[in-house]
Formats: C-alpha cells, structure tokens, sequence
C-alpha cells in the first residue's frame, strides 16, 4: 500500500496516525493538491488527498473511506467500537472534526484569495461553522464517553488532527483559553509517536490553479 498525503492535511494524518498505530508499514508519497501537476488529480477525481492506494492496483479516496479499509485489515488497536451506538457515536465526532477542518480549507482558501475578491460574510459564516464545532466538541469531550478515553478511537484521531489544525491555520483563534479541557486533551494525544511523527506542516495554497 502507499499513501498519498499532503504535509498540512487533517484528513491525511488520520490515516497516518492510524497505519502508525496499528503498526502498518505502508510508503507515504507527500504531495501538494494545490499545484498544477499534484498526484491527487491523478489518482483521485476529486482531486483531494488522502489517497490509498492498494497492493492490487486500486484506488481509495476520502478520509473516512480509507479509515473504513484501514479498520477491515483486522490489525490491533481498533479504532472503530463494534457495539453500534458507540461507533456511530465515533463516527458522530469523526464527522464533526471533519466538518470544522472543511470550514478552515474555506477560510484558507477565501483568503488566498485578491483581497477585492474576498467575502468577508463568507469568511464569518465559515469561521462561526469553526466556533461552534469547537464549543461542541468541547461539550463531547466532557460529557461523551466516546472521545478522551484510555483506549483511543478514531474520535481521538480525528479531534486531535483538527486541533493541531486550528493552530496551524487559525492562530488567531484562540480556542485554548476557551476550551482548557480540549487544549489538555490536545496536549496529551501530541505525545503518542503517531501524533508526533505527523506534526501538521504548512503548505503553500493557490485556489486558483
Ligand atoms: N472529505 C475529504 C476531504 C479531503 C480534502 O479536502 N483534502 C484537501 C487537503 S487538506 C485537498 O486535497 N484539497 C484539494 C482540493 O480540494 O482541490 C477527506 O476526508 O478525505
């Protein structure tokens, strides 16, 4: 298996925690989705990294798809419940964590754009999205048992990796100081190895191309 990834990318280092923490060697190919000659629009009609792609030649895009396979190859720890409340209620927050970096590419990109060019309602829209996922998920992490536990599940993954990205992204959101519980929780999965060796690292956006 190889993975292709982008260094920033929230979506991508799920994964990456994921094969680190089952143990799975698999080959990372780094690309940039915002380039004219990115791998992803080779690999991925979507045009959008991670892309998995298998020993057999095939293709799996989206994050969530590829956690799925990841999560079939029966290799410890699991990262997905198997009693069903308890997985939706992964999935929930997986979708959640998701949904907030998807608001911050909006940002990103709204903002790489001319300045005469730039919504500024369309900035606020999407950085409300951001604020309250991040109320929200502050109210999971102190009321669900599904997210901040011992065992770690793709919840973790997922909450941590759009943490680490609100920091590299947003740094004038100052969701620490809010959120204590959640800048403790973000702190305490960093230290993993899986966490450590997938530090989001920016990259240069150009929309346009
Ligand atoms: N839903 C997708 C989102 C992936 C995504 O948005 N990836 C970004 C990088 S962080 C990307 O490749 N964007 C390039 C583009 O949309 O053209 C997933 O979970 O895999």
């Amino acid at each position: 298996m190889k993975l292709l990834i982008a260094t920033p990318s929230p979506y991508a280092r799920k994964i990456r925690i994921m094969l680190h923490e089952k143990g799975l060697d698999v080959e990372e190919i780094v690309d940039n989705p915002w380039t004219e000659n990115a791998a992803a629009r080779q690999a991925n009609p979507l045009g959008q990294v991670p892309v998995l792609w298998l020993d057999d030649g095939s293709v799996l895009y989206d994050s969530r798809v590829i956690a799925e396979y990841v999560e079939t190859l029966n290799v410890a720890p699991r990262f997905f419940p198997e009693e069903p409340a308890a997985r939706i209620a992964v999935k929930q927050i997986e979708a959640l964590a998701d949904g907030i970096c998807d608001a911050v590419v909006l940002i990103v990109l709204e903002r790489a754009r001319a300045t005469e060019l730039q919504s500024a309602d369309w900035i606020a829209r999407q950085q409300r999205k951001v604020e309250r996922g991040t109320a929200e998920l502050h109210r999971l992490l102190t009321t669900d048992s599904q997210f901040g536990n011992a065992q770690i599940t793709l919840a973790d993954v997922a909450a941590g990796a759009t943490l680490a990205y609100l920091d590299l992204r947003l740094p004038d959101f100052d969701w620490r100081s809010g959120y204590p519980a959640l800048s403790e929780f973000s702190d305490r999965v960093e230290t993993r190895p899986s966490f450590c060796r997938s530090r989001p690292i920016s990259q240069t956006i150009s929309p346009m191309r």
